[in-house]
């Protein structure tokens, strides 16, 4: 009899040189995150394991930030320490505790060579010799600590720019379409690791007794439409006419069109994602006249969740251009943010551009 969860897909880490590692997919439900990369890198020829234990480093941070999102309530670490980060927001425990945490096993790991976060102004050299740079969100919504809704955390690895020795801060701003590998990790009723290395997204569970991250959601497929939208609509009269216009249209009724949508809004992105990949619909942050630029970032929000989206066969826009073809000028920049369902993100740009009105 045919095993319904094994998969036929062999997904691969980008060529070039020996530090490309084929991710196989040994999707068999069973198979923990550690096995996955693994088995990976043995059908590589060349791997040298760098990428291996880069991703499993970072599958140690979320572990080990997952045990303090956890208890949480119960270990003081809720309220604010004081600080303020680069955004001139107050920085909570938690937030510069998952910073901590990460920062800290990139540069264990010996092979991320620069690595840019949220919480640090600026990018940091972690090892010489290290190939990757690594950029994240190491906890994102943290606003919605206080009040126990979902939070997540954001990365993305690039390859460091060819031709130099050491690293450089430029290495940072590459555009997305140079990322190699991207994910998230979405600390809900359980914690899940959502993970591309550019062929195909799956997802890994953790199972808290165990400690490992299991192989739950091979091959995650976004559907090519839905019928939920997700936006913050108190920001309604800051946005554009052809915003407004694809606002109303989504809430008109017209049933052989499948509207109006549903309605779904965490406020916590990742959430607010992970929803969107699995069940289609369209999350949209759109630039307003508070937040001229929009307000999620680039680097660390905005294009791993571009990756990951077009890897499942979804769209990503900032409402005129692909969010990967964007070339970043600053390591903290914001864009408009609009991903999910190819047919609903194309949708949304012809209303936004006023193409359609
Ligand atoms: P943060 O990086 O400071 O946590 O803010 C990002 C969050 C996202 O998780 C979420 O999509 C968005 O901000 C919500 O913004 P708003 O409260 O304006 O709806
Ligand atoms: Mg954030």
């Amino acid at each position: 009899m045919t095993d319904p969860t094994r998969t036929e897909r062999t997904s691969i880490i980008p060529s070039e040189g020996p530090t490309s590692l084929p991710l196989q997919a040994s999707s068999v439900v069973g198979t923990t995150l550690r096995e996955h990369v693994l088995a990976g890198m043995h059908a590589a020829p060349g791997a040298t394991g760098q990428f291996t234990s880069l991703l499993n480093h970072i599958s140690l941070g979320i572990r080990i930030i997952t045990t303090r999102v956890r208890a949480a309530g119960l270990a003081g670490m809720l309220g604010y320490t004081g600080d303020t980060n680069v955004q001139g927001e107050q920085v909570q425990k938690l937030d510069a505790f998952a910073n901590d945490v990460l920062v800290n096993v990139l540069e264990r790991s010996g092979h991320c060579g620069l690595l840019a976060s949220e919480e640090l102004d600026e990018a940091r050299f972690a090892t010489n010799s290290g190939k990757y740079v690594v950029l994240f969100d190491p906890l994102d919504g943290s606003s919605n600590i206080d009040t126990n809704v979902s939070i997540g955390t954001i990365f993305a690895i690039l390859r460091r720019r060819h031709g130099e020795i050491v690293p450089h801060v430029e290495d940072a701003l590459q555009p997305g379409r140079r990322i190699i590998a991207a994910g998230y990790a979405l600390y809900g009723p359980s914690t899940i690791f959502v993970l591309s290395s550019g062929h195909g997204v799956d997802a890994f569970t953790l199972d808290p007794n165990v400690g490992e991250f299991f192989l739950s959601h091979p091959n995650i497929r976004c559907p090519e439409r839905g019928n939920s939208y997700s936006a913050n609509e108190g920001n309604y009269a800051r946005w554009s006419k052809g915003v407004r216009r694809w606002n109303d249209w989504v809430r008109e009724e017209n049933k052989d069109e499948g509207r109006p949508y549903g309605h779904r809004y965490v406020g916590s992105l990742v959430a607010d994602a992970h929803r969107t990949l699995l069940k289609g619909g369209i999350f949209a942050y759109p630039a307003d006249t508070k937040n001229k630029k929009g307000k999620l970032r680039l680097l660390y929000e905005a294009n791993p969740m571009a990756f990951l989206f077009e890897q499942a066969g979804g769209a990503a826009t900032d409402g005129h251009r692909s969010i990967l073809d964007i070339h970043p000028d600053e390591l903290h920049q914001r864009t408009p943010l609009i991903f999910g369902s190819k047919h609903d993100v194309a949708d949304y740009e012809a209303f936004a551009s006023e193409k359609r009105t």
